[in-house]
């Protein structure tokens, strides 16, 4: 097994017998599903390392059974699992994410392939396209619409086809950390529209640094996640996994590491931006460095190449050409500048610089935070505020959620017993303030759970929408508007409850709704969830324009979910946040003055 991260390939492997036996069974109720899917939750919540443990000794972990312990030893032990390989023969990945299309279950599937010989994403396209499918037994004109219209949704189109970040960046995380150990790796990491934190992604690019291109090369091949080798060079390899992601990776000297991951990195549009600065100096700029005729400039890293364009550093989620560069060259000149002030003075006052950007050491709390006192909750209270504290944070809001949420939310006696308990434990944490918040449900026209006087009583709530996405645009903008003048509602969470690439989210008038948030000085929610990141990043930009106040909140759920916070950041970057909107990085004081002033 390579390098580090065991616990998260054995999570992966788990999580592709999870969807294969799925397909295989044809249910996701069957026996065996649910026991590979309890194993997965089992080794997430287990914290320490499994590498070492024995089939016996796996056991023990919550949810693992005999026969799956003894495949995650089969697999620690050589690379693969007999099963698996036998399942991936039978749906090779290009078949496999056939399955994730909504209305096209694994019976349906496998009908559809036995009649009509569909193998793949075009095969099926082409039968719907011929009206095949309507004449199978069992389906129909509308299922056959449908399907279309899923596959429309999910922009599964061919080479165009696109993947939710959720699915690539983990993958692309633990590829880095798995090709970083190998001895004759210097340096490595995820570039392309991964790295600038796209919500979908075309493949992955990664990036590693090498004296020795064949050796990398080597383990990308043997990789476990590598399920079928597309093309394999001398410095380039690209490969699809199970769920048919390209991955390319790319192996360059380790003096032009900056050079290559500015270049991969992109956006292509952004690159041209800097090519042209380089060329109006009489330079080059390449995958292969900053070049002036045979002499390098800089090609070691990103800042030497952007200072020596003149140019402040570019966070990778900016780089989309969207007025960066010209920023980036106000900011250096500003900094040239400093202590001259005769420079100061001639600037424009139309050149504006890049923001101070929020980052994640700026984030002083977490204001949506659920324990198991939800119904989707999975950790209990202590321990969520334990990990909570571990990461410093001066401020939590428990947000557990309001009764109007069927099965999820609680009653008024359960909430305020959770008070009692949440204000025991604050004796224990004297650095961090906890507040006992909620969640509140947005109803379809506006309204909110409890009633004024009991929803008064919170210390601070993120209200959000979970139901009715089909409403019209003016009719959702109303309902979201009605929330954000409740005097009891401090933030709004998650905007429009989409899932990337799963379920579109509600539309709305931004326009109308930033104005409100800002006339009522209500936050809005930079959801750090992957498959959320929910406001979304240009609905960020255009509310930073607006100044309207952000919060960047991880929405856990379990006491693993904590690492959404850098999603979050990330996307407050991809918006041009500067670190004063977001309410969560002011100090204790000044978050709770202004937390109190709302309720
Ligand atoms: P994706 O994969 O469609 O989500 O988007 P990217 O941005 O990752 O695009 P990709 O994978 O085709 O290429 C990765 C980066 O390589 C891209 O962001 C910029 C750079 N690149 C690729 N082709 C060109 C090109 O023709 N010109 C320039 N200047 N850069 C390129
Ligand atoms: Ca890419
Ligand atoms: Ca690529
Ligand atoms: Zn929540």
């Amino acid at each position: 097994m390579p390098g580090t991260g065991t616990n998260q390939q054995v999570i992966a492997m788990l999580d592709e017998l999870v969807r294969l036996t799925t397909l295989d069974e044809e249910s996701p109720q069957s026996f065996k599903v649910r026991a590979y899917e309890k194993a997965k939750l089992g080794v997430e919540a287990h914290g320490e390392d499994i590498g070492e443990l024995s089939a016996a000794q796996l056991t023990r972990i919550d949810g693992i059974g005999k026969s799956t312990a003894a495949k995650i030893r089969e697999f620690i032990d050589t690379g693969t699992v007999d099963k698996l390989e036998r399942l991936r023969a039978e749906y090779p990945p290009s078949f496999a994410e056939l399955a994730k299309i909504p209305g096209l279950g694994p019976k349906t599937l496998k009908l559809v392939r036995r009649e009509l010989g569909v193998e793949d994403l075009d095969a099926l396209r082409s039968a719907i396209a011929d009206e095949k499918l309507r004449a199978l037994k069992g389906l129909g004109a509308t299922r056959e619409a449908k399907i279309a219209k899923a596959i429309e949704r999910l922009g599964l189109t061919g080479k165009d086809r696109r993947t939710p970040i959720a699915e690539a960046l983990p993958l692309a995380r633990r590829l880095v950390a798995d090709l970083e150990a190998v001895p004759a790796a210097t340096q490595a990491a995820y570039c392309g529209s991964l790295r600038r934190m796209a919500e979908t992604i075309g493949d992955i690019d990664i990036t590693v640094a090498s004296d020795d291109p064949p050796s990398i090369m080597a383990a990308v091949v043997h990789h476990p996640e590598a399920t079928e080798i597309v093309l394999t060079g001398d410095t380039k390899t690209s490969f699809l996994t199970s769920t048919g992601l390209q991955v390319d990776v790319r192996v360059v000297e380790p003096d032009q590491f900056g050079a290559a991951i500015l270049y991969f990195t992109g956006s292509k549009a952004h690159n041209i931006a800097l090519r042209q600065r380089a060329i109006d100096r009489g330079w080059l700029l390449n995958e292969y460095g900053l070049l002036d005729g045979d002499d390098v400039i800089a090609s070691a890293t990103e800042e030497a190449i952007y200072d020596a364009l003149g140019l402040a550093y570019v966070p990778p989620p900016m780089r989309e050409a969207t007025g960066e560069v010209p920023a980036a060259a106000v900011s250096a000149a500003i900094a040239a500048a400093a202590g001259d002030r005769t420079g100061e003075a001639e600037r424009d006052p139309d050149d504006r610089p890049l923001p101070d950007l929020v980052e994640l050491e700026h984030i002083q709390g977490d204001l949506h935070y659920h324990t198991d006192r939800s119904g989707d909750g999975r950790s209990p209270l202590a321990d969520m505020v334990a990990v909570a504290a571990a990461k410093g944070w001066r401020y939590l809001a428990i947000t557990d959620h309001g009764e109007d949420l069927a099965i999820n939310g609680s009653n008024r006696e359960q909430m305020l017993e959770h008070r009692e308990r949440i204000n025991a434990l604050q004796g224990d944490y004297p650095e961090m303030v906890i507040l006992w918040g909620c969640e509140l449900n947005i109803g379809p026209d506006g309204g909110l759970d409890y009633d004024d006087e009991f929803r008064a009583l919170f210390d601070y709530t993120v209200a959000s929408v979970h139901s009715h996405f089909d409403q019209d645009q003016v009719d959702q903008t109303r309902r979201i508007v009605r929330a954000i003048e409740d005097p009891t509602v401090n933030s709004i969470g998650h905007l429009t409850g989409r899932y990337i690439g799963r379920r579109p989210g509600i539309e709305l008038d931004i326009p109308t709704v930033l104005d409100a948030l800002v006339a009522n000085d209500v936050a809005l929610e930079i959801n750090g969830a992957l498959d959320r990141l929910d406001a979304a990043s240009d609905v960020v930009r255009r509310a930073v324009d607006r100044g309207v106040k952000l919060v960047i909140n991880t929405d856990s759920h379990h006491v693993s979910e904590l690492g959404r916070m850098e999603y979050g950041v990330l996307t407050a970057q991809r918006g041009w946040t500067p670190r004063e909107l977001v309410i969560n990085t002011w100090s204790q004081d000044d978050f709770l003055r202004w937390a109190r002033s709302r309720t």
